[in-house]
């Protein structure tokens, strides 16, 4: 025996005690582990080794053999570790799987319908407009008769309106804000109306009984249909990128005249297709010119000033944006579908 030999021995048992150690994968074999890589015979056949050595070099083999020790100290204590760990667990009665991966962090996005609205109001603000906020519990007058709808008018039919009693009523639109900030703030007046409309209809693909609405008004001397056109048109080419769009004729009660604008498909870019009915066109928003009595209602001289008005559904347009078929997956709040398109 040489003291080059004595440290190969000890090498060698290295490797074997981490192999043996873990090929232990229960408590039983790690027992059965534990006696042979450190047993007394072990230890009693690296003393014999040790005495064969010439007595110069025995110094030197005690250092291994130490070494070993504490080698093989470090192994079994990690590996008593885990067993340890393990053993805690499995009395909770949990059991500990220590190759499972951990947790993905959770990253925290817009929802798509804020990331719209946000959007729709950063473009109006960079061009004068200012948000305006009111109450969701409305009056009658506030949320129909200010807003030119007569109690018998057959417009009123379109609004299946949620009653609260005492004369208050969920607001079916922001419009009441409008009427609310002109009442306050003498013209000229540039204001977006973002909030929450309510009405009686049952969920489905397209419907919610509560929904996003954002509503604009803009009244001064001499702005006409023209500013309209021009604002409604810079808008969508703001948000959908450069795109044509058209104006239809339509029907509020509170505009006269009043017009649709649509915008080319997003899906088949005017080609048509099922998501456009085979027009080309997609339908975005409505507007008018307001009408000179909802303007004297808020207390606006109408022979002095006119203004003009829109309405969007945000939620309508993430649906456009992200090409969903179902307005409830918007409200569901089921993270699997945010994930997926949440930016
Ligand atoms: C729309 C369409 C057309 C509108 C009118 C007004 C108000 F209060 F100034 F008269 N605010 N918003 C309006 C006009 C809303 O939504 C589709």
């Amino acid at each position: 025996m040489t003291i080059v030999e004595f440290r190969e021995r000890a090498e060698n048992h290295k490797r074997a005690a981490s192999v043996a150690l873990s090929g232990a994968l229960d408590e039983a074999s790690f027992e059965a582990a534990k006696t042979s890589v450190w047993s007394r015979s072990v230890q009693q056949s690296f003393s014999k080794l040790l005495g064969e050595l010439p007595i110069t070099e025995r110094p030197e083999a005690g250092r291994v053999f130490n070494d070993l020790r504490a080698h093989i100290d470090a192994l079994l204590a990690e590996a008593s570790i885990y067993f340890a760990v393990s053993e805690g667990a499995s009395q909770a009665g949990r059991s500990l799987d220590l190759t499972m991966p951990a947790r993905e962090r959770w990253r925290g996005a817009k929802h798509p319908v804020t990331l719209v609205i946000d959007e729709i109001v950063a473009i109006f603000r960079e061009i004068g407009f200012t948000v305006a906020l009111g109450p969701e519990s409305e009056s009658e007058w506030y949320n129909f008769s200010a807003l030119n709808f007569p109690p018998d008018h057959p417009a009123m039919d379109m609004h299946d309106t949620l009653y609260l009693g005492e004369g208050a009523l969920l607001r079916t639109h922001t419009s009441p804000v409008q009427v609310r900030t002109l009442q306050r703030h003498a013209p000229p007046l540039r204001i977006l109306a973002p909030g929450t409309g309510f009405r009686r209809d049952p969920f489905d693909a397209s419907h919610a009984p509560a929904f996003a609405q954002i509503e604009g008004l803009a009244v001064d001397e001499g702005t006409s249909f023209v500013a309209l056109k021009a604002t409604l048109t810079h808008f969508a080419q703001k948000f959908f990128g450069k795109t044509r769009t058209r104006f239809r004729p339509s029907y509020f009660p509170f505009t006269e005249p009043s017009a649709e604008m649509d915008v080319e498909c997003r899906l088949c870019g005017g080609v048509g297709c099922s998501a456009c009915k085979g027009t080309g066109w997609m339908e975005i928003l409505g507007s008018g010119m307001v009408h000179p009595s909802v303007l004297e209602a808020a207390g606006v001289d109408s022979e002095r000033y006119t203004g003009w008005a829109f309405g969007m559904g945000p939620a309508r347009i993430a649906m456009l944006r992200y090409g969903l078929p179902d307005i409830r997956l918007l409200y569901d709040s089921d993270v699997r579908f945010l994930a997926q398109v949440a930016e």
